[in-house]
């Protein structure tokens, strides 16, 4: 695997959810296979878990590792060609990039999107410029458009939690609903878009997961507020749900994420916050909602304004998968770097 950006890049889901299960159950097992080897990450943006989780991975492979914190010692980097570099910037990123792949073995760039100028993000111009340059296999620890390590732990974790699911209708699928929520400040939309296309891949799969001693699929339903539609690429022909309520009722999991704008059905507001938060209070996940579903898990990537996109009832709550799901971010990225490994 020498690129990790969609769900695509890792093949056949039923054999990648076998190799976390193998990486859980030995987190150690492949400890030889990066000897000498060096995973360099690169982080434009803050970071805990895929800071710490991608740094044991790297570790758990035998692996060197270096951190790079670009807004903390490094240079400024320029990162649009074509500029006249009379700012605060002081070098370019078309330098930077081959200069830092000429010290490791493969690269992990967070890079998140502007939220202003769509082309550019949706283009993933930063990391496909690390591709380009570095001459090293890259991997996404979130970029302008996907966050696919946190996808694949999402996945992980339905996976695993699923069997304990109560049975409503046997042969039924799971349903896993992913819910919009409110939020101060605009957020990318790179985490619901991987979470929709790892879904929408999964979905697609009748006997991914197991309840009740059988397999079963995924039933992926989308809600959120008018205005607030994902790109295409990334929901397929999922079914979204305008009214929450209807859309919480029977659900196995409960995955909520706030994303600004995506720009699909309103592109003059890309990036933007469509309606005061204030406003849309109802739409934060508690009790109320909860109450609909078929006992169902409580899901969040993290991190997570409390009583803004989820109350502190819920989130506390036995039903919450929020800190085994990240957990599950140093099985998705041992898995990721493994393969990288073996690639090289
Ligand atoms: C980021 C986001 O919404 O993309 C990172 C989530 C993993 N969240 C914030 O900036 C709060
Ligand atoms: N979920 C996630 O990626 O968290 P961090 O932003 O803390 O890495």
């Amino acid at each position: 695997m020498k690129t990790f950006l969609n769900v695509q890049d890792l093949g056949d889901l039923k054999q990648a959810l076998a190799e976390a299960q193998e990486i859980k159950n030995d987190r150690y097992k492949y400890c030889q296979l990066g000897k000498n080897k060096t995973a360099l990450l690169v982080f434009f943006n803050n970071s805990l878990r895929t800071r710490l989780s991608t740094q044991k991975a790297a570790q758990n492979l035998g692996m060197n590792v270096i951190v790079l914190d670009v807004n903390a010692g490094a240079w400024k980097l320029e990162t649009e060609r074509g500029v006249i570099m009379d700012s605060d910037k002081s070098e370019h990123l078309l330098e930077a990039i081959p200069v830092m792949g000429s010290y490791c073995d493969i690269i992990g760039i967070r890079s998140f999107a502007g939220l202003t100028d769509r082309e550019y993000d949706y283009a993933e111009t930063v990391y496909n410029q690390f591709v380009k340059y570095s001459g090293r296999p890259v991997f996404a620890m979130e970029t302008a458009t996907v966050h696919p390590l946190q996808a694949f732990a999402d996945l992980i974790t339905i996976a695993e939690t699923a069997p304990q699911q109560p049975v409503r209708q046997p042969g039924k699928p799971i349903k896993v609903v992913m819910t919009w929520a409110p939020h101060p400040k605009c957020l990318p939309q790179a985490v619901p878009n991987s979470f929709a296309e790892w879904m929408v891949a999964a979905s697609k799969e009748a006997s991914l997961l197991q309840r009740d001693g059988s397999e079963t699929g995924i039933e992926f339903v989308i809600t959120h507020p008018k205005g607030y539609e994902l790109d295409p690429k990334f929901v397929g022909d999922a079914r979204v749900e305008y009214d929450q309520m209807k859309a919480f009722e029977g659900a196995d999991f409960i995955y909520a994420k706030n994303w600004s704008c995506p720009g699909v059905t309103c592109p003059d507001k890309y990036g933007q916050i469509l309606e005061d938060y204030h406003n849309l209070l109802d739409w934060t996940v508690s009790e109320r909602q909860m109450a609909v579903t078929n006992d169902g898990k409580f899901m969040h990537c993290l991190p997570v304004r409390r009583n803004m996109i989820v109350t502190d009832d819920v989130i506390e709550s036995a039903n919450s998968l929020v800190i085994p799901e990240a957990a599950n971010r140093e099985i998705s990225a041992t898995v990721v770097l493994k393969r990288m490994l073996l690639s090289l």
